[in-house]
């Protein structure tokens, strides 16, 4: 790791003049954000740093990806031919890992299941200089944050839990795969300059409340799309109460706010957290520069003036929240959850409760959980609901087995799954209920949408802090309080928890476990990657057509949304991760678990070009492309919300889709949709939406004078011959129109590269 502490070393040496030249430009102090923003853009005098609308463009310490989206952005990069990857980049393999037996036994299933995409990417890694992370090493944001996150520094990742290593006071943001291909080619990443939410925490974090509840709270506030377009910035006494991983707990789910990141300032804890993970040198660094990696002082003294919104906890009267069904943002105190269960008729009875994933595994997480373990097992409890365990990383692993806590956990009846999402993401092989029973789990995950995690619409999934999970674990039933109820043991007596404690950090250092890593060599030129043509797991891409230069004309309205709809419904997970190197293979889940407004049928729809109704979606849209007839989509807010999955935005331009016309937009997956060379349209008045009608053939004009700010028409051709014009907005700079131009943001990348075309963004001309 010699290397990254001289690149900490070099970054911080231009923090001073970068810093002080944003303060003269300004004219004023800055956010701790706004310090890390500036002194990675790649040119300092970059004319407009607006917020909320100019781009900023930045040089990204790193790139990190998983295993379910590298392999799409790997394919993408290979078409560019740039021999090595141009920024530090490293590959995770945690999402494929299915969750049915324990970790060992999953680990050599998932082995002999995804050999192919794991060949794929050991191989690429090689070829191009990527640190690889095998199978069971761990969840990418808990290794980014155990060796590779540090204060001050910008990584993007393609997944949207990257903002986990904002807890180490990086800014870290989740992004497509197209966006992290641009960094690897050596191109400048652009970002439209975020507005921040300045979160005051005040008072000490205390008993049962857990840095969770912070991020639930947050959440309740905020709702899943209040930080769309801005950053959170967490200040004030309190943060020094919270661990550095609790921190993370708090950033990785910000992204369930919609959130660009979230991020805390440089601490103690911080400090304490890297030398616990053999980074004494870099806190030794980081101290010395501490001034820089904070906020400057005028900013706590007076926030409203720096921050756009700005939101008061006091951590000293912060119940323990539980949230869900369905949405992260249904929040309510942990007193209320039972009589909330009876109101909205929720089953009371828990069948599953769910400790771990890159949001909540840390060495402090599984402490405090064990803690409650500990005190079961003593008064004579067991867990009543099946209890599930996955450490965020083989370290975390080997460190808990070594420390005891894994033993108590089993104590109680405890199961321990591979070190991967596995039931996180839809890879959980239930047999204990009915495919579409109803039915209750807890998880101390970060997303519950239907289906998430075990492919069940009618699984109810609420999501609490790893303590609380276990005690509700313990209880079996949502009508509980574990702040004040008693729970009965098998001979009648009825007995109490005490608020759980624990260490934040291993005394005797966290333990290796077995070595997941394997480094890059020298010179990987020699080293091939193969597709084999015949395979349904990886499929080479052909780039997408270029805009032909004219409006989109009469198309067909493939299907109008209603509701949310998160990426998870666009794209699911689960089974179909296996294909998320196989464009075609994939596209068969295009919008399949999403409402349809006019027929309530869910990922179904009306061929207006047969008549017939109820068929899959994905169906329809391929018979409108082999007629050669583009087609839209209509959506409602928030528009994929969720995943940095670009197969969300792949699948409906691969299968002819031109616009997705909506309320409104979740960032990365807009983001996603421009890149592929999609039209993400907004109404300008969002009543419009219910103008849309079924068998409506659907224009967009004004695309010859197609520029930035500037709005385009939308005319729906109804029945009949009656025709209604209105009018629709997009949020496409000038760099990005050219995306739609090429075809894709990748075609534009491929001409440049070839010296066709410009360089993106005008501060980026200055790089070489
Ligand atoms: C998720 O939590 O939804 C995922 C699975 O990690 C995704 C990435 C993916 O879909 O592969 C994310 O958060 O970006
Ligand atoms: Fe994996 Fe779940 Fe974290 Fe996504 S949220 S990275 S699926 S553990």
């Amino acid at each position: 790791m010699e290397n990254q502490l001289d690149a900490i070393r070099s970054l911080y040496a231009t923090f001073a003049d970068r810093h002080a030249r944003a303060r003269e430009r300004l004219g004023r102090g800055l956010t701790y954000a706004e310090k890390v923003l500036y002194a990675h853009l790649t040119d300092p005098e970059q004319p407009d740093l607006d917020r909320g609308r100019a781009t900023l463009w930045l040089r990204p310490d790193r790139v990190a990806m998983q295993d379910a989206t590298a392999q799409m952005a790997i394919l993408q990069f290979m078409t560019a031919q740039v021999p090595h990857v141009r920024a530090p980049t490293t590959v995770h393999c945690d999402h494929l890992i299915r969750a049915r037996l324990g970790a060992d036994a999953d680990l050599t299933t998932a082995f002999g299941e995804n050999a192919e995409v794991y060949e794929f990417l050991r191989s690429a890694a090689r070829k191009y200089g990527m640190g690889f992370w095998e199978p069971g090493a761990g969840i990418i944001h808990q290794v980014i944050l155990e060796h590779y996150a540090f204060p001050g520094g910008l990584v993007i990742g393609t997944d949207s839990h990257t903002p986990n290593a904002g807890g180490l006071g990086m800014l870290a943001v989740g992004v497509g795969g197209a966006d992290a291909v641009d960094v690897m080619v050596g191109e400048p990443w652009g970002v439209t300059a975020p507005k921040l939410v300045g979160v005051r925490l005040a008072g000490r974090l205390n008993g049962w409340t857990s840095p969770k509840d912070v991020i639930l709270k947050v959440a309740q506030i905020l709702t899943t799309k209040g930080g769309t377009g801005k950053i959170v910035e967490y200040f004030g006494e309190g943060t020094r109460s919270i661990s550095c991983t609790g921190k993370a707990t708090i950033t990785n789910m910000g992204a369930e706010l919609g959130a660009t990141t979230s991020v805390f300032p440089y601490d103690d804890r911080m400090a304490t957290y890297l030398r616990a993970t053999e980074r004494a040198d870099i806190a030794a660094l980081a101290d010395e520069h501490a001034g820089a990696l904070r906020p400057d002082e005028e900013v706590a003294a007076a926030p409203e003036r720096y921050f756009d919104l700005i939101i008061d906890i006091n951590l000293d009267t912060l119940e323990p929240h539980v949230v869900g069904p369905h949405t992260p943002d249904l929040a309510r105190p942990v007193s209320r959850m039972g009589a909330d269960a009876k109101e909205n008729e929720y089953p009371e009875k828990l069948r599953a409760a769910l400790v771990g994933s890159c949001t909540n595994s840390s060495y402090e997480d599984i402490e405090r959980s064990a803690h409650v373990a500990r005190q079961a097992a003593k008064l004579g409890l067991r867990a009543r609901a099946p209890l599930l365990i996955t450490p965020g990383s083989e370290q975390i692993r080997a460190t808990i087995e070594r420390d005891g806590q894994l033993r108590d956990l089993e104590a109680i009846g405890a199961v321990v799954l591979a070190n991967a999402c596995g039931p996180c993401i839809g890879q959980w092989q239930r047999d204990d209920v009915g495919k579409s029973e109803k039915n209750s789990i807890i998880t101390s995950f970060n997303r519950n949408f239907p289906r998430r995690n075990d492919g069940n619409p009618n699984t109810l999934a609420f999501i609490a802090s790893p303590e609380i999970t276990t005690a509700y674990a313990l209880s079996g039933t949502l009508a509980f309080n574990p702040l004040t109820d008693a729970l009965k043991t098998d001979d009648g007596r009825e007995v109490k928890l005490q608020p759980p404690t624990g260490d934040e950090l291993p005394a005797r250092g966290f333990a290796r476990g077995k070595d997941g890593y394997v480094a890059p060599p020298e010179d990987g030129s020699k080293v091939s990657v193969v597709v084999r043509p015949d395979s349904d797991r990886l499929e080479v891409l052909a780039p997408f057509a270029a805009w032909d230069g004219n409006d989109l004309e009469d198309m067909p309205l493939l299907l109008k949304a209603k509701g949310k709809t998160t990426t998870d419904h666009i794209s699911p997970a689960g089974p179909w991760l296996k294909y998320r190197g196989h464009l075609s293979n994939i596209s068969q889940n295009l919008f399949s678990g999403v409402n349809n407004a006019f027929t309530g049928e869910v990922g179904r729809g009306l061929d207006v070009l047969t008549g017939e109704r109820g068929l899959e979606l994905w169906k329809i849209a391929k018979h409108y492309k082999e007629e050669g007839l583009p087609w839209i989509a209509v959506g409602d807010e928030n528009w994929g919300e969720g995943s940095s999955r670009e197969h969300a935005a792949m699948e409906p331009r691969f299968l002819g889709g031109r616009v997705i016309l909506a309320r409104s937009f979740a960032r990365i997956h807009e983001t996603n949709l421009k890149k592929q060379g999609m039209l993400p349209l907004t109404f300008a008045d969002a009543g419009d939406y219910a103008s849309v009608r079924e068998t409506d053939r659907i224009s967009v004009r004004g695309l010859a004078d197609f520029a930035p700010g500037v709005a385009l028409l939308v005319v729906l051709q109804h029945d009949e011959g009656m025709v209604e014009e209105i009018q629709v907005n997009h949020s496409f700079t000038a760099d990005e129109i050219e995306w739609f131009k090429a075809g894709s943001s990748l075609n534009l990348i491929g001409a440049r590269l070839r010296g066709e075309a410009p360089v993106a963004g005008a501060s980026a001309a200055t790089q070489a």
